[in-house]
């Protein structure tokens, strides 16, 4: 039975190495406060200036990093900039009223002075780090002039420990720099080309673009928030936990990474959501037993959803002249994923995706954290019913995933892979880059029970030779990594998925059918859709999720019957579609993700009026017809597959 299959399963994982193994030196954990950890935010005005020098680097051969952008002694004479305010964090694409900034290729700088609190300076035995969110593009970072961290990616966060550079001047403010490139190139991760136009009788001299294969805009500069946070010299680095659950025992296998040296003792503690104790373990490894486990659910399949534990890890080290004291507190949830031909299972009950694609994407923040923003769009999920979303086409902030984690909401975690269209995108240098990354995500958001699968890619060029062998590494590459949740990428109906399709555990599949194709034309959704969906089917014998489908809606425009771009078309191509997965639902159809929750910003196009306008909310979340056509749905199937069905 299915029953002593899973009892098996779980045999085999209690008596199972650990499953997580991460190739990168040191942790990524979020940083939060305790008794023996602070954090100063960093956020606020920071100074700004861009590089408009025709070689853009200016910064460089004049070492900006050296003095304060604001000090005179800069140059002032190059095309775009002088010293201005920037907020951090937020794009700065939108802030000013200059195109050229808007659309501004090359690097940007930030800095700003900090006032270290006294204790950090004094006490020796205080490690001092500087932790960026994300910063888009590259980054290079300097401490009173001093280089201390470089970062490619512009969706995960770095960090470098500043502890000694601080010390060495007490009396001085501490002075951050940080460059950031947005420049991208057949290796980055999404890919793009820079292309001169050297036709000097259409374009002036040194006149080039930025080309790219993905549909929103190449937003730019620090887009999360900085911090500095401290912890003892000897520190718990990092923490990586695994669930399951027999009956009504729940089990946390845990591993824990201690840096800075000594011998060390470890005391873990669990609490549940109220704070009582639950069990107990010591040592840098373990298994934690959770007697009557309230496991963690998604929202609308339980009545208590998003059930969170805390996992407390207590440090004490000791060396012959001190004793180092820490303690770091995970939330945790516990739950199981797996995946059958047809079902996507998680706590052993079928999962049907109900949800969202998103942006990270709002007026004039652009991609930057913005908190209300956040909590809007938490409250419109869940008004609309929505029980998942991936995070299309980047890692989003962490503070997203513990909303997620928190409310029940189911995450597909999607990496920068968006775009690889270009056959030299495939090579060696993408590729390891690409390997990087996902060590990266993983890294950062193993511990999240919201993110069920990973995805490593959107809509790839997957058809070309080359691309059996990058997904087949890649894939591979993240199951070693990661052998608790599925391993996907996104693919296009039109594509061929076979180079990669062999290995993904899950078949996302974006289309849009009476869009892109067949424009106008609604009457054959019905046909082209599910001969589509039987033919990847009988391919594959996985499970399908829609990742993507869609219609652009200018809202307010009207027109019965529906014409395209009206918000009755779209409603009407939704329609379409639901038909369709409705048939499939109880086969091997496990979920539908709608393009787009809100209309997003894109480069300037002939296709794009003034954004994408895929939205069922607008930019500014206000709801388009689609929205109530997309409610009543989501919550009506939350009633059919959400219900928790008795073993
Ligand atoms: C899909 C892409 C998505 C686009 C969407 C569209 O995955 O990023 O925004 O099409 O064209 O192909 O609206």
């Amino acid at each position: 039975s299915l029953r002593g299959h899973f009892a098996v399963l779980r045999l085999l994982w209690l008596l199972s190495v650990f499953g997580t193994v991460l190739p990168l030196d040191g942790g990524m954990l979020f940083p939060r406060e305790s008794s023996f950890r602070e954090v100063k935010e960093l956020n606020g005005l920071w100074d700004f200036r861009a590089d408009g020098s025709p070689n853009r680097n200016e910064g460089f051969e004049k070492a900006w990093h050296k003095r304060q952008l604001a000090e005179p002694t800069v140059d002032r004479d190059t095309t775009v900039a002088y010293m201005i305010e920037m907020p951090v964090p937020a794009s700065y694409n939108d802030i000013t009223q200059d195109p050229t900034l808007r659309d501004f290729i090359g690097w940007v700088w930030y800095d700003r002075e900090v006032a270290v609190p006294a204790r950090w300076i004094s006490d020796q035995g205080t490690r001092v780090v500087l932790r960026v969110g994300s910063a888009h593009y590259y980054s290079i970072v300097w401490v009173n002039g001093e280089k201390v961290t470089e970062h490619e990616g512009g969706h995960l966060p770095f960090e470098a420990e500043i502890s000694s550079l601080i010390r060495r001047e007490p009396m001085k403010p501490c002075r951050i720099t940080i460059a950031v490139n947005n420049t991208l190139t057949l290796e980055t991760l999404p890919p793009g080309t820079i292309q001169y136009m050297n036709d000097s009788s259409r374009y002036p001299d040194g006149f080039f673009v930025q080309n790219m294969d993905f549909d929103f805009f190449n937003y730019a500069g620090i887009h999360r928030p900085v911090l500095l946070y401290t912890t003892p010299k000897v520190y718990v680095d990092d923490i990586t936990v695994e669930t399951n659950f027999m009956d009504n025992t729940g089990l946390i296998r845990y591993k824990v990474s201690v840096q800075g040296g000594f011998s060390n003792t470890l005391n873990i503690t669990l609490m549940d959501k109220d704070g009582h104790f639950v069990a107990s373990s010591n040592g840098s490894s373990g298994v934690l037993r959770v007697v009557d486990v309230k496991l963690w659910w998604p929202y609308l399949m339980h009545e208590n959803p998003g059930y969170l534990y805390s996992m407390k890890v207590h440090l004490i080290a000791v060396s012959e002249t001190s004793t180092y004291e820490d303690e770091y507190t995970l939330p945790l949830g516990i739950r199981t994923v797996n995946v059958t031909n047809t079902q996507f299972l998680i706590n052993n009950k079928p999962f049907y995706f109900h949800g969202v694609n998103k942006h990270e994407d709002a007026d004039i923040r652009g991609r930057g954290f913005d908190w209300p923003l956040i909590v809007k769009d938490f409250n419109l999920m869940k008004w609309l019913g929505v029980n998942s979303f991936r995070t299309s086409h980047y890692p989003y902030a962490e503070e997203i995933l513990q909303m997620c984690d928190r409310h029940g909401i189911v995450l597909i975690d999607e990496c920068p892979g968006v775009g690889i269209k270009d056959i030299r995108s495939f090579g060696n240098a993408s590729l390891s880059h690409h390997l990087v990354v996902m060590d990266e995500l993983v890294r950062r958001d193993k511990n999240h029970p919201s993110v069920v699968m990973w995805s490593v890619a959107n809509e790839p060029a997957s058809e070309m030779p080359p691309a059996e062998f990058y997904f087949k590494t890649l894939i591979e590459h993240t199951k070693a990594l990661d052998q608790t949740r599925p391993v996907t990428y996104v693919t296009i109906a039109e594509a061929d998925m076979d180079k990669g399709g062999p290995y993904v555990d899950v078949v996302c599949v974006n289309s849009y059918f009476a869009w892109y194709f067949d424009q106008g034309r609604l009457d054959i959704v019905p046909l082209q859709l599910s001969t589509h969906f039987e033919n990847w089917y009988r391919k594959y014998q996985r499970p399908i999720i829609q990742s993507e489908y869609g219609a652009d809606a200018v809202p307010g425009l009207h027109m019965d019957p529906p014409m395209m771009f009206t918000e009755e078309y779209q409603n009407a191509l939704l329609q379409s579609y639901h038909d369709v997965f409705d048939q499939k639902r109880n086969q091997y159809f496990i979920g539908e993700l709608i393009w787009n929750f809100a209309d997003f910003m894109t480069a300037q196009g002939i296709y794009r009026v003034v954004g994408n306008k895929k939205g069922i909310f607008t930019r500014q979340r206000q709801p388009k017809a689609a929205a109530f056509l997309l409610r009543k749905r989501y919550w009506r199937l939350a009633n059919e597959t959400g219900r928790l069905l008795p073993d």
